[in-house]
């Protein structure tokens, strides 16, 4: 069987159906460079020493790993010279990254979360890069914190890599959600699903169920009901997983349903949640509605959220709309 190219597929969806700019494809493209080479550090694991703690914290005061340092730097490294973008911003770092004078700016930002669900690194359990796309606002003749401050609806193209038994691209531009699997061998994105679509309703559902005695009412109701099956008020029995990266996660629901949570709790008052709005939600929320599921943060749709702060959280619900609207009904009530 013969698959077609990342590059074939966004030359088409740059000249026959006039989607993205050049610009914004040379961007993917380098992006998708960067995933591979981070995909080939993780998977020579302990050979190549990138295992362990980097000995340094990141803003959210969480420990960092050799690896979500190392592919923090090779998405800068990356994206600098390209020309397509502005500055570049990163869970990994306080502030934005402004691409550096010598090189011409363009009118892209670009955000990721270049290592996600880093506690599985060391135990050799998938991990991933997420990543989102957004214009300069009209009128912001240099790039700052505020102009990140977007809307989630604001994205022009979002995706994933998956670093799992195969390394996979999940990518969407506005036109639905295609995947592509790396062959090793030639180094080539291959297109492996045109459309990626999540079924509406499902019996599966991840969250860590740890965190139960925190959790608001809301979510208590949902998750007892789906824990009581058949005989419960839902009246189906249901299955649970969780990663712990939220990438493998996200895949599995992108590749056959369910419903992911990452609910506010009480453990931290002052925080919405523990994963972040525009490196880790956003891009999220775009692939799910862009394959016809469903995300939001209890009460709205994440990417009608309007950001405040670069690194700010929010609560998490998304995957088979059926289950997502049931989840957000029962924060209304
Ligand atoms: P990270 O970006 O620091 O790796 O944290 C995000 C990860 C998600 O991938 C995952 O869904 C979640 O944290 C797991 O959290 P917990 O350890 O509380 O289950
Ligand atoms: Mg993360």
């Amino acid at each position: 069987m013969k698959h077609i190219s990342l590059t074939q597929y966004l030359v088409v969806k740059q000249r026959e159906k006039g989607l993205i700019p050049a610009e914004l494809r040379l961007l993917i493209e380098v992006v998708a460079r960067a995933c591979k080479r981070i995909g080939h550090s993780i998977s020579k694991g302990a050979l190549a020493d990138v295992l362990g703690e980097a000995g340094t914290d990141n803003i959210q005061g969480e420990s960092q790993k050799k690896l979500d340092v190392i592919a923090n730097e090779t998405l800068l490294e990356a994206n600098e010279w390209g020309g397509s973008l502005a500055a570049m911003a990163s869970e990994e770092m306080d502030e934005p990254h402004l691409i550096p004078t010598e090189y011409p700016r363009g009118e892209f930002l670009l955000l990721f979360d270049p290592l996600d669900g880093s506690s599985n690194i060391d135990v050799n359990v998938s991990v991933g890069t997420i990543f989102s796309v957004l214009r300069m606002p009209d009128g912001d003749a240099e790039a700052s914190e505020s102009s990140f401050l977007q809307s989630g609806e604001r994205q022009v193209a979002a995706g994933y890599a998956v670093y799992g038994p195969s390394t996979q691209l999940v990518l969407t531009v506005g036109d639905g959600v295609a995947s592509f699997t790396l062959d090793r061998e030639t180094g080539a994105w291959l297109l492996t699903q045109e459309r990626m679509t999540i079924p509406a309703d499902t019996k599966e559902f991840a969250i860590n169920a740890s965190n139960m005695r925190h959790w608001e009412p809301p979510v208590k109701r949902y998750v007892d009901e789906m824990l009581a099956g058949k005989t419960g008020p839902l009246g189906k029995d249901y299955n649970m997983r969780w990663v712990a990266s939220m990438v493998a996660d996200v895949h599995r629901i992108m590749t056959r349903g369910g419903i992911f949570m990452y609910p506010r709790d009480a453990r931290e008052p002052n925080k919405p949640g523990k994963l972040r709005l525009m490196y880790e939600a956003n891009p999220m929320s775009f692939l799910i509605e862009q394959a016809g599921g469903a995300s939001t943060n209890g009460l709205q749709r994440i990417m009608t959220v309007q950001p405040t702060q670069l690194h700010e959280r929010v609560a998490v619900f998304l995957g088979s709309k059926n289950e997502v609207e049931r989840v957000t009904r029962y924060h209304a009530s």
